[in-house]
């Protein structure tokens, strides 16, 4: 039954606790109608909240197991976009915050990677026999749909390698974005010289690139960074190293190229997790990643005598992240028990099904 909307003033003010409690008093009307998906990068007072947590591509792969009505994502839009895609078209997505978005997916748009396409297409001819588009699941549905059409394909701080091994496996080259860091420690790990790697700036034509730089080029990586893991320098682990000589450093790919060579181990949020879950009671560890999640880790292995550590010395979370609050959920929430879809994500249907190509050619690789 659909009432009237309610509206977020009623929920601006509530204070936390009040929060919680409208929280949980809807859930428990709406029951297993409603499924809570919490990102490692959320913060405590949402996350406590969670029927699933993990990345991004995890949980949107439980979130489509689920019979639930109601996917609701506690993360950034990109994510809920994937949800839509990969669930049972009766599953409606929902981002309690339409402002939750991710500014490094942001740096990359349809118009600029179809400039950039087309320029490819001058200077090499067919581009679409020549490169391989390859976006990070960090990026707005309709450059998955792109890469769906152009033979290209998604990937995740997971798989990246495995998927540029598909890639150079079908063309010559591959162009890579938003993120120029993960494109780059993942083509370095495969071999590739740094100088076949080269950064195209979508605000320059031809990527500010010569048509011979192009040419020689094995990777073009999109100028694209996350505000967050750019904030991690190399003096930051210098430093911690001569206090912790016997410590391990580790580090998120999105990170540096310069942060992940002076790391002991790079990878996922999922990676990060389980290598330091995994580890001998006793370690000492600095983490180069959000940190929410480091925070949260920290906690958890404390028992063990684990010592975690956060690498800036300055406070850095994901802003956008930190959008979905307690009274954003509640307002979310309640509107969903009183019949109100509010928030919902909902990709258009042709581009929705050129992004499920490219999000299930990475599925079948990884
Ligand atoms: O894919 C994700 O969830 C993100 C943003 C990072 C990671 O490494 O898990
Ligand atoms: Fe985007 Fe960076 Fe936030 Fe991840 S941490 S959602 S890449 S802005």
């Amino acid at each position: 039954m659909q009432t009237t909307t309610i509206s977020f003033d009623h929920f601006n003010a509530l204070k936390d606790a009040q929060a919680h409690e409208r929280i949980r008093a809807a859930r428990a009307k709406l029951g297993s109608r409603a499924v809570l998906l919490v990102h490692h990068y959320q913060r405590a007072d949402v996350y406590q909240h969670h029927d699933l947590t993990g990345d991004s591509l995890r949980l949107s792969r439980l979130a489509s197991e689920t019979d639930a009505e109601y996917i609701v994502f506690c993360g950034v839009h990109f994510m809920a976009e994937v949800a839509d895609i990969l669930s049972k078209p009766q599953q409606i997505a929902i981002l309690p915050d339409l402002a939750a978005g991710c500014s490094m997916a942001d740096m990359a748009n349809l118009a600029k990677v179809e400039r950039c396409w087309r320029e490819l297409n001058e200077v090499l001819g067919q581009a679409d026999e020549q490169v391989t588009p390859v976006t990070y699941i960090n990026s707005a549905a309709d450059l998955k749909a792109f890469c769906g059409e152009h033979g290209g394909i998604v990937c995740t701080s997971s798989n990246a390698p495995k998927i540029l091994d598909w890639s150079f496996a079908r063309r010559e080259k591959v162009l890579f974005f938003p993120d120029q860091h993960l494109g780059r420690w993942t083509g370095h790990k495969m071999g590739i010289p740094l100088e076949a790697m080269r950064v195209w700036d979508p605000d320059l034509p031809n990527g500010g690139l010569t048509p011979e730089e192009i040419r020689n080029a094995r990777m073009l990586l999109w100028k694209g960074h996350c505000a967050v893991h750019q904030m991690f320098q190399p003096t930051h682990i210098a430093n911690w190293r001569k206090q912790n000589p016997d410590g391990f450093v580790i580090s998120h790919p999105e990170s540096a190229y310069e942060v992940c060579e002076a790391s002991d181990y790079v990878g996922s949020t999922e990676y990060i997790i389980k290598v330091i879950k995994d580890a001998p009671a006793g370690t000492k560890w600095l983490v180069g990643t959000e940190l929410n999640l480091v925070n949260r880790l920290a906690e958890e292995v404390k028992p063990e005598g684990k010592q975690v550590q956060f690498m800036s010395p300055i406070v850095c979370m994901c802003s956008t992240m930190q959008r979905i609050d307690p009274q954003h959920l509640a307002w979310t929430l309640e509107n969903l028990a009183e019949g109100n879809v509010v928030n919902r994500i909902s990709v258009p249907e042709h581009e929705a099904r050129l992004a499920k190509l490219s999000l299930e050619r990475m599925l079948a690789v990884s």
